[in-house]
């Protein structure tokens, strides 16, 4: 296997960018902290439990659509030599079936991983390495948008993009909409992309999956938490602050807080401040965007792309919607 690790990232410090978004978030009206600061090793490490938890049927649910639809995914694709882009490909769980298909179709085509995590990249090239000996992969260490930038600049092949597991359902409709126009600027006419939406459905099916019973998902969120406790100097007494996921039936969004259960104060070193918490007072973590078909539509059509076909699972609770650029 050729492994190739391409460094585009824009060099800036971290735990600055950290500090300084702690400090906007904490200090709003409404505090919030972004849904990015919930990966760090330990949270990854989380996520990727909360991923194989029954009450989480997201994964399950896309991996039986890629399972049930990798043949024809192989024979739309099949022509010609390609790139297989993968943006944030997690623990590769679902990119693996893909690859594994495409190799025994003999389908000539190269692998390419697009994370900020240069650490986990390097791990899951290592890992396929050992299951594919034959797999061609070339990792970019960058943002997703970026790192399809310097893609186009560097290879004329056709890339099909793999942009899997409700990734985009962290942004809201209007952030959804620019990602998309964006994505179709950084790509060619013809180049493909798969991208798995989370679909409406019970409420009570929702909140179960962002509150599993063994509570995975909360230690997920505590880990925000902790995280700023270890890397910020930060005092805050975790067992104060509570999980709450809620489903916005307005908008179709999960939305998850931790709530502060009673008055307190926290003091930030790094940030060298105290922030007041009232009690049953909000931080808010993280949107997760549930679509309709008719929503993927107009995003598709926005951006400047034609869907191919809309794949989904047996119980219609998730969709991978197949994408060319016209
Ligand atoms: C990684 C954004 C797809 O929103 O479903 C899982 C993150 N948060 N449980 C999601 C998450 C809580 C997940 N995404």
């Amino acid at each position: 296997m050729t492994s190739i690790l391409q460094d585009c990232s824009v060099i800036h410090n971290e735990l600055e960018e950290f500090e300084n978004d702690v400090m906007l978030g904490l200090s709003a009206i409404h505090k919030n902290i972004s849904s990015k600061y919930l990966y760090d090793a330990i949270g990854s490490d989380l996520f990727n439990q909360i991923t194989r938890h029954p009450d989480y049927y997201l994964t399950r649910c896309e991996i039986e659509i890629i399972n049930d639809n990798k043949e024809k995914f192989s024979n739309i694709i099949k022509q010609e030599p390609f790139n297989l882009v993968e943006l944030g490909p997690g623990e590769g769980v679902k990119s693996k079936i893909l690859i594994e298909q495409f190799l025994n179709d003999s389908l000539s085509f190269t692998y390419m991983p697009i994370d900020i995590s240069k650490k986990y990249l390097t791990h899951l090239l290592s890992k396929l390495k050992d299951s594919y000996p034959h797999l061609n992969a070339e990792s970019v260490n960058s943002d997703f948008l970026q790192g399809l930038t310097w893609i186009k600049e560097h290879s004329k092949k056709r890339n099909i993009v793999l942009f899997l597991g409700s990734s985009i359902g962290n942004f809201n409709s209007l952030q959804a909409k620019e990602f998309f126009y964006h994505l179709r600027e950084s790509l060619n006419p013809g180049d493909y992309v798969l991208i798995g939406f989370d679909l409406c459905k019970d409420p009570e099916i929702l909140i179960n999956a962002y509150n599993d019973k063994d509570k995975i998902t909360s230690e997920f969120n505590y880990n925000l938490l902790a995280r700023m406790n270890r890397e910020l100097n930060a005092n805050f007494n975790i067992e104060k602050f509570r999980h709450y996921p809620v489903y916005n039936v307005y908008n179709s969004e999960m939305e998850s807080y931790l709530i502060s259960l009673e008055p307190q104060v926290v003091y930030i070193g790094n940030l060298k401040r105290s922030f007041v918490f009232h009690e049953i007072e909000p931080i808010h973590i993280e949107i997760s965007h549930k679509y309709r078909l008719l929503e993927i539509e107009q995003f598709a059509a926005n951006a400047g792309f034609n869907i191919v076909n809309n794949y989904m699972d047996k119980k219609n609770y998730f969709v991978d919607s197949l994408w060319q650029v016209q």
